[in-house]
């Protein structure tokens, strides 16, 4: 059985990162319902996230996406964060709202939007330089719509090329992430569509390249554990985008729609070794119909709930079990852990590190939610609804 105060240090030690763009306004390609009290500027999406981070104790980073973070003095932000007992977090870059990309980006067929897309690319480590962040986070929408509209092998060169001038700007402790997507802008082909694209390009560039898994950026059914095991295996896990999907790339509350999957992905990571900060744990999601903070408390605790549930698996009798070939057993050692109520435990751990028990209730006391509502007018849109 796992030593419970190793347990208890794992879950202290967690962070989770949370992202700017899930404080603001975001929706669907219908609607997009405004929320009272939501932050007009980046600065007032750190004064929530710092909400967050002071009612976890685990959320000490903020992942900014750039243009939707611009701000004149990044440095200035940095420190802003840091006044809050945050880090800035993941720089993500944009290259898919402006008119210029809708053929691509890094992979567009004229060499004048690869250009504009790489400098972009290449602004965002600037921006890392001035925030201290240490990953950059690629997405690319690029891909096509229709068979025959362009070359996929030559969109790869094209891929390549650009994501290797961007490793050669990176410094000696920065990192480049990239994400996959396996449809969504494009329909046909999408440039960058699985982990094993993102792995084959990751591995040529070197270590300092790595992969993202977007927990909703797959296909119904696939198993993302195997995935996570198999990049871990290969010293290519850099982090995770949590959300939950039920039909597409749906940017739910990780957690909230298969909290059993969520627990198999975090056996594998702490299995895998991959509970270290290097792999980071990052939310990706949009809250469109719920109140926001507590959403991301929400969200912070479902993968707290998950992680403590995967530390308390009996690696010895599954493996004794799994070894002797006994199916059921095997099964049923990993189902006992899953089905452990771990909220006491959490509540300990809370305690323990001086905060209350239940971050929601606690939020809710703190009269932060009013307070912005009062005071914020124009709260602003955070992109299209990542
Ligand atoms: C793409 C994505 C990617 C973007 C974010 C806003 O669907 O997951 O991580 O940067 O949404
Ligand atoms: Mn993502
Ligand atoms: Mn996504």
């Amino acid at each position: 059985m796992t030593e419970l105060s190793a347990v208890k240090a794992a879950l202290k030690a967690q962070a989770i990162e949370t992202p700017s763009w899930a404080y603001g306004n975001s929706g669907t390609r219908f609607k997009v319902f405004a929320q009272p009290g939501v932050p007009r500027d980046p600065f007032e999406k750190l004064d929530d996230a710092a909400q967050v981070h002071a009612f976890t104790g685990v959320a000490p980073t903020v992942a900014l996406h750039i243009p939707w973070d611009r701000v004149e003095d990044y440095s200035a932000l940095a420190k802003y964060a840091e006044e809050r007992g945050l880090k800035l977090g993941a720089i993500n870059s944009n290259t898919f709202q402006d008119d210029d990309y809708k053929l691509g980006s890094i992979c567009h067929p004229d060499a004048v939007v690869r250009r504009k897309a790489l400098r972009h690319l290449l602004e965002c480590v600037d921006i890392m330089d001035a925030t201290g962040s240490k990953d950059l986070k690629l997405w690319f929408a690029d891909g096509t719509n229709y068979p025959g509209q362009d070359d996929i092998r030559e969109r790869q060169d094209r891929l390549s090329e650009a994501l290797a001038a961007v490793y050669e700007r990176l410094g000696d402790d920065q990192r480049m992430l990239l994400e996959y997507k396996f449809f969504e802008p494009a329909f046909y082909a999408t440039d960058v569509p699985d982990w094993g694209t993102a792995y084959a390009h990751c591995l040529k560039l070197g270590p300092k390249a790595q992969v993202v898994v977007d927990t909703g950026h797959h296909a119904p059914g696939t198993n993302i554990e195997f995935i996570v095991a198999t990049l871990l295996r290969e010293g290519k896990l850099g982090a995770f985008d949590f959300n939950s999907r039920f039909y597409a790339d749906d940017d739910l509350m990780v957690g909230s729609a298969d909290p059993f999957q969520l627990f198999r992905i975090m056996y594998e990571v702490i299995r895998g070794g991959g509970f270290v900060p290097e792999v980071a744990f990052m939310l990706d999601q949009c809250h469109n119909i719920e109140a926001k903070i507590p959403a991301i408390i929400r969200s912070v605790m479902n993968v707290q709930e998950a992680t403590a549930k995967a530390l308390l698996v009996d690696a010895s009798a599954l493996g004794a079990a799994q070894r002797a070939g006994d199916v059921l057993t095997a099964n049923a050692v990993l189902m006992d852990a899953y089905n452990t109520d771990v909220r006491p435990l959490l509540v300990e751990v809370r305690e323990e590190l001086g905060l209350d028990g239940d971050p929601i209730a606690a939020y809710a006391r703190s009269g932060w939610g009013a307070k912005i509502a009062a005071e914020r007018v124009g709260g602003e849109q955070a992109g299209w609804g990542a």
